[in-house]
């Protein structure tokens, strides 16, 4: 693992359901940077007693640089993939490749400020399989374009690698999230597209996230429109 002089904590929500959260966290782990993390499960005390403290926009993730809540903040998955960046110049956080960095960050932009109707009947539920629910033609227009933004990245920038621009990069970690919910809903991929989800859940910072994600109990009501919650 990678070091720095600061300690460096990420502040995150339930592994199960905190898309947001799994960005940063599955990027900074493929990239083998070492960090604390600190997990706030949403609704609890320990939520409403912390946030306040350690997150400036009262959401997750937030990055910290030395002591959570006194040392520096970078909140925001956009904001937080470019401090990583410029806190590990030599890691590739964004591809190497002037175009391909560009086109990289194209990608996480347009998923961060769009796709609205995938995200909305498509929320991450990774212990979950709710197969066939959720779809309809807005969420199957957002899958397609997903996958367009897939193979074209692939074909144009793949190289030999298995990942979007080749090596695992910020963009695959924006994308994990969206690998994981084409299997909770049970959304069937074909060829280069089912072969990149398939490389992405096998990345190591994906299968650890999930490996802890799976042993979640808490039931989030507002995350699950298609769970019933324990009596
Ligand atoms: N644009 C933000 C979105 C962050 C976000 O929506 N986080 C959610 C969890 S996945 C959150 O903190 N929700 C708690 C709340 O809004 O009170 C980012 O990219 O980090």
């Amino acid at each position: 693992m990678l070091g720095m002089a600061t300690p460096l904590t990420l502040i995150v929500g339930n592994k199960n359901y905190s898309s947001w959260s799994m960005r940063p966290w599955v990027l900074l782990r493929g990239l083998e940077i070492t960090f604390n993390e600190r997990l706030l499960k949403f609704h609890t005390q320990e939520w409403s007693d912390n946030i306040g403290r350690l997150s400036p926009s009262g959401m997750v993730p937030v990055l910290w640089e030395g002591e959570p809540g006194s040392g520096f903040a970078t909140w925001d998955t956009l904001a937080i993939a470019e401090r990583a960046h410029e806190l590990f110049p030599d890691l590739a956080v964004w591809p190497r490749e002037p175009q391909a960095r560009a086109r990289a960050r194209s990608l996480c932009a347009e998923f961060h400020s769009g796709f609205r109707a995938f995200r909305g009947a498509m929320p991450m539920n990774i212990r979950s399989r709710y197969p066939g629910k959720g779809m309809n033609p807005e969420v199957a227009k957002d899958i397609e374009r997903i996958l367009t933004l897939w193979t074209e990245a692939r074909k144009t920038f793949g190289g030999k690698g298995a990942f979007l621009f080749g090596a695992f990069s910020a963009a695959d970690a924006f994308y994990a999230p969206v690998a994981t919910r084409f299997v909770t809903y049970g959304v069937e991929l074909k060829g280069a597209a089912r072969d990149y989800q398939q490389a992405l859940l096998d990345s190591p910072g994906v299968k650890a996230w999930s490996a802890e994600a799976v042993k979640e109990t808490e039931f989030v009501a507002e995350d699950e429109p298609y769970g019933t919650a324990p009596r």
